[in-house]
C-alpha cells in the first residue's frame, strides 16, 4: 500500500506549497476512504512532506511566508488524521509535549497519533506549556510516562527542566526529536530515561521490559550549576548587533532577516553548546547555517567576521572563544 501514498507526495506538496487547504484535505480524505491506515498517511506521506517543505525553506526556493501556509494546512491534515486515529484502552497513558522553548507543536501531534496506532494512550499538550505547567498537570494525569520532543537544540535547557520537573514526582521520561542531536547524543545530558528515533521505537521502548514504572530524580549535570549559559543568553541583542555590524552589508532584505534571524539562533546556540559542554553542537549547527546562507548568497567569511565579534565580547566567558574559534574554522 506505501507505493499508493508515496505516488501522492508530488502533489500533496503541490496543494500545500499554494496554501491549498482544500485540495490537501481531499487528497488525505481520499487516501483514507481507499482504506490507506493513517499512521502510513503519517509516516509516508505526511512526514517526507514536512522534511521537503523545510529543505526548500532551507534553500531559498520558498519564502518564509510560503513554508508557513504549507506548514499550517499540513496541521489541519494532520488533525484531520489524528482525529480519525482510534483512540485505544490501554493500560498505559503518556503526555506527549514539546521541549520548553520549541514550537513545532505538529511533531507532538503526530508522534501521539503513531503512539496511538500502537496501543498507546496519548495525551497531547500545546507547544508553549512549560515546565511550571508540566509540574503542575502531572500529579493528576495519572500519566506512566512523559514524552517530550525536541526539533530545535536551542530548545534543550527547556528540556532538561521539563524533565527534571517530571521525574522529580517519579515519573519516566522519553524524549526524541532532532534536537537531540545525532542518535540522541543529548539525551542523556538532559536526565532523560530514554531516546527514540521514531515513533515505532517509542512505543516498543514504552511497552518493553526495561521501562521504569517509577523514576529517580534526574542525576545532576556535572559541570553546573554555572552561569555561563543564561550570561550568553542574557548578552543577545548586543551580540547580534556586533555580529550585525561586522558582516558585509546584504543587499536583499530577505536575507538581512534570514542573517538577523540566523544570529539569534547562533548565540542562542552558542549558550546550549556551552551548557551541554560540548561544542559539536555549535559546530554542527555553523555548517547547517552556513549553508543556508550561502543559498542566499551570503558569503561563509561573513559569519566567520561576526563569530569574531562575538568571541572580542565573550572574553570573559569560559569556552565560548574556544568554540567560536572551532566553528569557524568549517567557515
Ligand atoms: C513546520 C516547521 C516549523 C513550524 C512549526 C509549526 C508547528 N505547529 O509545528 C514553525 C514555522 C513554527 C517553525 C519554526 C522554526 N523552525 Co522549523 N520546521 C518545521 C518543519 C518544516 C516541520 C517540523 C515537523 O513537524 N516535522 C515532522 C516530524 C514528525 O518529523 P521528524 O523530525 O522527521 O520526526 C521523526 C523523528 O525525529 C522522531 N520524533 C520527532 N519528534 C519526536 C518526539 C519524541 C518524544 C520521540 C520519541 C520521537 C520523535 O519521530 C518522527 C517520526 O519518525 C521542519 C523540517 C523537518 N525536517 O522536520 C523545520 C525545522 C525543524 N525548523 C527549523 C528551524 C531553523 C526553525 C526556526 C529556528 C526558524 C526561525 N528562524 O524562526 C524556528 C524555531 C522555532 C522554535 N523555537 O521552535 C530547522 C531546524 C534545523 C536545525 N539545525 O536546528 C528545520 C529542520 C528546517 C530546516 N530544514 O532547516 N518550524
Amino acid at each position: 500500500m506505501t507505493h499508493v501514498v508515496s505516488d501522492e507526495l508530488d502533489l500533496f506538496l503541490a496543494h500545500i506549497g499554494r496554501t491549498d487547504e482544500v485540495g490537501a484535505l481531499t487528497l488525505v480524505r481520499n487516501l483514507l476512504g481507499k482504506g490507506v491506515p493513517g499512521d502510513e498517511v503519517l509516516t509516508d506521506l505526511v512526514i517526507p512532506a514536512l522534511r521537503a517543505v523545510g529543505e526548500r525553506w532551507a534553500t531559498g526556493e520558498w519564502t518564509v511566508a510560503r513554508e508557513h501556509g504549507a506548514s499550517h494546512v499540513t496541521g489541519r491534515v494532520v488533525h484531520l488524521i489524528a482525529d480519525a486515529t482510534p483512540r485505544p484502552s490501554s493500560a498505559s497513558r503518556i503526555v506527549v509535549c514539546c521541549a520548553q522553548g520549541d514550537w513545532h507543536g505538529l511533531a507532538s501531534t503526530i508522534l501521539a497519533a503513531l503512539l496511538r496506532v500502537r496501543g498507546i494512550e496519548a495525551m497531547v499538550l500545546p507547544p508553549g506549556t512549560g515546565a511550571g505547567e508540566l509540574a503542575r498537570m502531572l500529579p493528576d494525569s495519572e500519566a506512566d510516562s512523559v514524552a517530550i520532543g525536541c526539533m530545535v537544540s536551542t530548545a534543550l535547557p527547556g528540556a532538561r527542566a521539563m524533565v527534571e520537573v517530571a521525574r522529580r514526582v517519579g515519573v519516566p521520561v522519553l524524549v526524541g526529536g532532532p534536537g537531540f542531536g545525532p542518535d540522541g547524543r543529548w539525551a542523556g545530558m538532559v536526565g532523560a530515561n530514554g531516546w527514540a528515533r521514531d515513533a515505532r521505537q517509542a512505543a516498543d521502548m514504552l511497552a518493553g521490559p526495561d521501562w521504569p514504572t517509577i523514576t529517580t530524580p534526574a542525576p545532576r549535570l556535572r559541570h553546573l550549576p554555572d552561569a555561563t549559559h543564561d550570561g550568553v543568553a542574557l548578552l543577545r541583542t548586543p551580540l547580534v548587533a556586533a555580529g550585525m555590524a561586522a558582516m558585509v552589508p546584504i543587499e536583499d532584505e530577505r536575507s538581512e532577516t534570514t542573517l538577523r534571524d540566523g544570529l539569534v539562533t547562533a548565540v542562542d546556540t552558542l549558550a546550549v553548546s556551552l551548557f551541554l559542554d560540548d561544542h559539536v553542537l555549535f559546530v554542527d549547527f555553523t555548517r547547517w547555517f552556513a549553508d543556508v546562507l550561502t543559498h542566499r548568497h551570503v558569503p561563509r567569511q561573513a559569519l566567520a567576521a561576526a563569530y569574531r565579534a562575538f568571541a572580542a565580547r565573550l572574553a570573559h566567558v569560559p569556552g565560548a572563544g574556544a568554540t567560536l574559534r572551532m566553528a569557524g574554522a568549517v567557515l
